[in-house]
């Protein structure tokens, strides 16, 4: 302990002499190696030249938000913008009230003068026509037995004629044709007479009653309307020759000519009706 209490007051003495000279004592201590050698930096030195300008700094961060500057000026105003595309179509609306009458229209002009006299003429004819023809399907409509059963209806200039297929023996037939108001089929010129042969052809018949009878004289022949036959006949040759004593009553065949046959055969008939009648 001793040993340390001495030295310290000369550890003191030698930084005050390093202080005073530091060179000459350095190195006097580093010789005693019973000493404490203590590095002391030396007095500082003149200031060096200015130094060569820098390099350009690295740019600096982004600095924060400025604040809201003050509102602008209005601008003027721009162009008008393109039209837009057509909208969806409407409902349709509800019915408006109906609106107030229309001033009257100018006259027209005055018309042609009226030719009245030929027109009046002519519907009066045309209301003769129609009445004959009213009154000619109401005979039709009442001489038909059923519409099967009869071939169609044949006209001459004064007759009708009615073929009736229903088969009937003669005195049957005339009576059938009398209820309808007219006859068997009285052929009394060659007009009437083709035509009735034309229509049995057309039914494609082979033979009808017709109205020829000698039932009042054998060898007498008469018409139905009890008529005589006086300038017209169409006898096949050979006929009448009252077959078997018994044939009074007449038929017509396709080709237009008569028979005299037996009245108590059935076959098909032509009625005929006046047309003045009907
Ligand atoms: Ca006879
Ligand atoms: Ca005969």
């Amino acid at each position: 302990m001793r040993g340390k209490t001495l030295l310290l007051p000369m550890t003191l003495m030698s930084v005050m002499m390093s202080l005073l000279t530091p060179f000459s004592y350095g190195q006097h201590m580093t010789e005693d190696s019973c000493t404490v050698q203590i590095l002391v930096p030396g007095l500082k030195g003149e200031p060096g030249d200015k130094g060569q300008k820098g390099a350009p700094g690295r740019p600096g961060r982004l600095g924060p938000l400025g604040e809201i500057g003050e509102p602008g000026l209005k601008g003027q105003k721009g162009i008008m913008g393109r039209y837009g595309k057509f909208g969806p179509k409407g409902m349709k609306g509800a019915k408006g009230d109906m609106g107030e009458p229309g001033p009257r229209g100018p006259n027209g002009d005055p018309g042609v003068p009226c030719e009245c006299t030929p027109m009046r003429k002519m519907i009066g004819e045309m209301d003769i026509v129609v009445a004959q023809l009213s009154s000619e399907l109401k005979f039709i409509k009442n001489a038909l037995p059923s519409p099967a059963a009869v071939a169609g209806i044949k006209e001459t200039d004064s007759k009708v004629y009615l073929l009736v297929k229903e088969e009937k023996r003669f005195a049957d037939a005339e009576v059938y044709c009398q209820t309808k108001g007219g006859h068997l089929a009285m052929p009394k010129d060659e007009g009437a007479n083709t035509a009735m042969a034309g229509y049995i052809t057309e039914a494609a018949l082979s033979r009808v009653y017709i109205g020829i009878h000698d039932l009042d004289h054998e060898g007498v022949f008469i018409y139905v309307d009890r008529s005589p036959m006086t300038t017209f006949s169409k006898w096949r040759k050979g006929e009448p020759n009252n077959a078997y004593d018994n044939e009074d009553c007449a038929e017509m065949v396709a080709s237009g000519e008569w028979t005299d046959v037996s009245c108590q055969l059935t076959m098909y008939f032509i009625c005929e009706f006046d047309k003045e009648a009907i």
